[in-house]
């Protein structure tokens, strides 16, 4: 007896290709070095080497660990370990400048969103004008806001740093987007700031907090702060929900 064959369609219908956000949130650069991250690098590039519909790339803040170059201080002034910020900025535009042109070259569209964070609030405004500049092709929202929202297919996602707006951001999240809000299948809210990994469903509007890759600085050792698993990721999402998240 033989098997009737199934028949596939083999053709993947340009509707139902996925679309992929890559978050970055608190790379510290300055702490950190490319040599930290190469290996997560390759392995970002080849997820994004699948090829989506939409790529949106989110820079979740605290990118840059100083906002001064010739000394190493917070946006609010805290005096921090010293850093080598010329070479910190060089290495993150090299970093930033792979991750975009690859997604530049498997995706129909290009998204970069961005919020600052409190350690690089206006040098990372620049570094934003310098992607905007640099990646013509993306479409690059620089702002000099503290949060930021946008739809995804029928996804609604916010970004925020995650040092302030902390007490009930999908709230305010419904009430400064109530038309988005309203479109939106389902919703999401991803921020960084705490170095840690963190998902909860908020009464159904799913917070993602991202760890970082970077290595632990004198300060984290000196407190502890040394478990959290320091990955990046990227999530896989269809029209209305996230479907894959990759930790890298
Ligand atoms: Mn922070």
């Amino acid at each position: 007896m033989t098997l009737n064959r199934l028949k596939f369609k083999h053709s993947l219908d340009s509707s139902r290709k996925r679309n992929l956000v890559i978050p970055i949130t608190d790379n510290h650069w300055g702490i950190t070095h490319l040599s930290d991250v190469q290996d997560k690098l390759s392995e970002l590039l080849d997820i994004i080497k699948q090829g989506y519909g939409t790529i949106v790339i989110e820079m979740i803040g605290d990118m840059l660990h100083s906002d001064k170059i010739n000394s190493t201080e917070t946006v609010s002034g805290t005096i921090l370990e010293d850093v080598d910020m010329p070479k910190a900025i060089d290495e993150a535009m090299q970093f930033t400048e792979a991750i975009v042109v690859t997604a530049l070259e498997n995706a129909n569209t290009v998204m970069i969103k961005s919020v600052g964070g409190n350690h690089d609030f206006d040098i990372s405004y620049m570094f934003m004008i310098w992607i905007k500049e640099r990646f013509k092709q993306a479409q690059v929202d620089v702002n000099n806001r503290y949060r930021t929202a946008y739809l995804l297919g029928h996804v609604l996602i916010s970004i925020q740093h995650g040092n302030v707006n902390k007490k009930n951001p999908a709230q305010i999240l419904a009430n400064e987007c109530r038309h988005l809000w309203g479109i939106a299948t389902t919703t999401e809210i991803h921020s960084g700031h705490l170095h840690f990994d963190k998902t909860e469903d908020q009464n159904g509007v799913v917070f993602r907090q991202f760890s970082t890759p970077k290595p632990s600085d004198d300060w984290e050792t000196m407190n502890g702060f040394v478990g959290s698993n320091k990955l990046m990721y990227a999530l896989e999402y269809n029209d209305d929900r996230l479907k894959v998240e990759h930790f890298i």
